[in-house]
């Protein structure tokens, strides 16, 4: 699946701006086919941004179940003889898709894309109305998990088992676009290095009747064709090739072509940056040079639209990550949006890329609201169903984000248990399922505090030991110099256990801007600046540390919880994006190193 494009034969169209709105409180939507005509009690509603805090009604805030969106939309008149494909960029968590009375598409995954060729239901220059039904329910067989609890008076609550808001809706572009009916249907390219030679990949799949050969054309950043190839599959070699590199985002464009004889039948622009990625011993390389990871866990969090993308935000938090000096960022704790691994590439950002398998671990949460021990992996609770589930959002998390130069890592899942034989039996063909859509990127998972090293079965299954700690937070609190202590004998375990990477994929203290103290106390500024120096010295002793990410770049909107004092405040930024403390201590650290 390739995302719509402008060129000489495709077009697209972006269906973004206000669409009507129904929340379904009773559940009766599809009963009584709300497709069908106009919503009831509609009210307007942006795309692309979460339905939840746009509106002000606590309900909707809270809303369980489904939420209807609807528009109509005049296909352009010059779409003849063309496919015509409706794709979201997401939907969260599921939804069904109508054009008109008919239904088109289906797709389970808050996260990832799907499409639908919908050229025999159109007419180019007549009017359809589009309806979808969003669901945001969360249970054991969705990615990730979650209960509903049902009240004596039938209301539901959605519980689960991870730490942010459960926002949900259109939260990325909705697109109407062409493709020429015999077209490119994928494309994929990897890249690697010999000496001063990229060598660059492509492999492409091709849809429809038409007998076409394949051309392709790699351009440089500045226009000038440095290689050519033919067929569906082949290798470029370019002798003293631009790379692609940790600050530096060089793109060139890989012009892929369908032709019969002398037409031109359909084009793609596939940019490609030209990189390798490797990990040998305790070093992850980048174009054979050791990288160290400095930067953030983040989410896609912002007032007012929650998990909708926006163009302005997303390059003001780009920004900030210049500013403080920081070189990646991990897609904490599901995939973004495409739009922010395009400006990832183009500067030159290091993407870890996470499935939304967060909180496959009952022994975190569980006890807070089901009470008594429940185990994680079971058929009960997430089981082969969950797995299935699992695997195709991995699947189709690397067939959307597979040529962004930017990613280097796949993570499949972030604090699952990992220390029983249930969770081996579980991530085995996981991580044998990612190996096969990727074979040219390393693989791990987050590592959860509650598995050390003598603990987690996961880990030797992984490339890179990715380690979440909060020594010195809900262990030691207020206590630094044991906190120390205890993440230095930790890592210093892990480094003799496994001979990989380690990157500390979280670390950090909820600090409430404004609260000062010269005593080291948690909630404070001065507490989270000194938090992150005592970890830093850690780091810096222990050899095998490639990377630090804190947690969290801002501020973000969590469940309500004694935990919790108006969502997680673990930011090094508040929501608003204004530098706490410790901001200035990160890039006092983070600049004084070359990316
Ligand atoms: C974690 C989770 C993250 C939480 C964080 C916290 O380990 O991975 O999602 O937000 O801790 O602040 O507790």
């Amino acid at each position: 699946m390739l995302r719509p494009q402008d060129n000489a034969r495709r077009e697209s169209k972006s269906l973004d701006g206000l669409w009507d709105f129904a929340s379904d409180r009773d559940g009766v939507g599809r009963v009584q086919q709300w497709w069908t005509g106009p919503l009831p009690a509609r009210r307007l509603m942006p795309v692309p941004a979460s339905y939840n805090d746009v509106l002000v009604d606590r309900e909707l805030h809270d809303h369980v179940g489904d939420a209807w969106y609807q528009r109509s939309v005049t296909v352009p008149r010059g779409w003849s003889d063309q496919r015509i494909v409706l794709r979201f960029d997401s939907a969260t968590h599921r939804a069904v898709v109508w054009v008109d009375d008919h239904q088109v598409a289906e797709h389970e995954g808050g996260y990832t894309p799907f499409e639908a060729d919908i050229t025999e239901f159109v007419t180019p220059g007549e009017s359809v109305r589009i309806t979808v039904v969003v669901n945001n329910e969360l249970t054991f067989r969705s990615i990730p998990p979650g209960v509903i609890q049902v009240a004596p008076d039938g209301s539901r609550t959605q519980r689960y088992y991870h730490d942010f808001f459960n926002y949900a809706g259109l939260h990325r572009t909705v697109w109407l676009s062409t493709t020429p009916t015999t077209h490119l249907d994928d494309v994929t390219v990897t890249t690697d290095l010999d000496g001063t030679t990229g060598i660059v990949g492509w492999s492409v799949a091709i849809a429809g009747a038409r007998p076409v050969s394949v051309r392709v054309t790699l351009v440089d950043a500045e226009g000038i064709v440095v290689g050519n190839g033919e067929g569906i599959a082949g290798e470029l070699r370019v002798a003293d090739a631009e790379r692609w590199e940790p600050g530096r985002g060089y793109l060139h464009d890989l012009v892929v072509e369908l032709v019969d004889a002398d037409e031109l039948v359909d084009r793609y622009h596939q940019s490609v940056g030209v990189r390798s990625v490797r990990v040998e011993g305790t070093r992850f390389l980048i174009n054979g040079e050791p990288f160290y990871f400095k930067g953030f866990g983040m989410h896609e969090d912002l007032l007012v639209r929650g998990k909708g993308h926006d163009t302005a935000s997303m390059v003001h938090d780009f920004e900030l990550l210049g500013w403080i000096g920081a070189n990646s960022f991990r897609t904490s704790h599901y995939p973004y949006a495409e739009e922010v691994l395009d400006h990832a590439d183009r500067l030159g950002i290091v993407v870890i890329d996470e499935t939304a398998a967060v909180g496959l671990n009952l022994a975190i949460g569980g006890g807070f609201f089901m009470g008594g021990t429940h185990q994680t992996f079971s058929e009960d609770t997430i089981g082969s169903a969950t797995q299935a589930v699992h695997r195709r959002a991995i699947e189709e998390l690397i067939a959307r984000d597979k040529n962004h130069p930017s990613v280097v890592l796949w993570c499949l899942a972030n604090e699952p248990e990992s220390q029983t034989d249930e969770s081996l039996a579980y991530f085995e063909p996981l991580f044998a399922a990612a190996r096969e859509a990727d074979p040219t990127r390393p693989v791990g998972f987050v590592n959860v505090m509650l598995a050390p090293a003598d603990k987690c079965k996961v880990t030797d299954l992984a490339d890179v030991v990715m380690v979440n700690r909060y020594y010195g937070w809900y262990f030691d609190a207020g206590n630094l110099a044991a906190a120390e202590r205890g993440l230095e004998a930790e890592l210093r375990a892990w480094a003799a256990r496994h001979d990989k990477p380690i990157i500390v994929t979280e670390y950090g203290a909820d600090t409430i801007a404004g609260l000062h103290s010269v005593d080291q106390v948690p909630w404070s500024e001065e507490y989270q600046s000194e938090f992150f120096d005592a970890y830093h010295r850690v780091f810096d002793r222990v050899d095998a540390v490639v990377g630090e990410h804190v947690w969290n770049f801002a501020d973000f909107a969590t469940t309500l919880g004694l935990m919790r004092v108006d969502g997680n405040k673990k930011g090094v930024f508040t929501r608003d994006r204004q530098p706490k403390l410790a901001a200035h201590t990160l890039r006092r650290r983070w600049r004084a190193t070359p990316t």
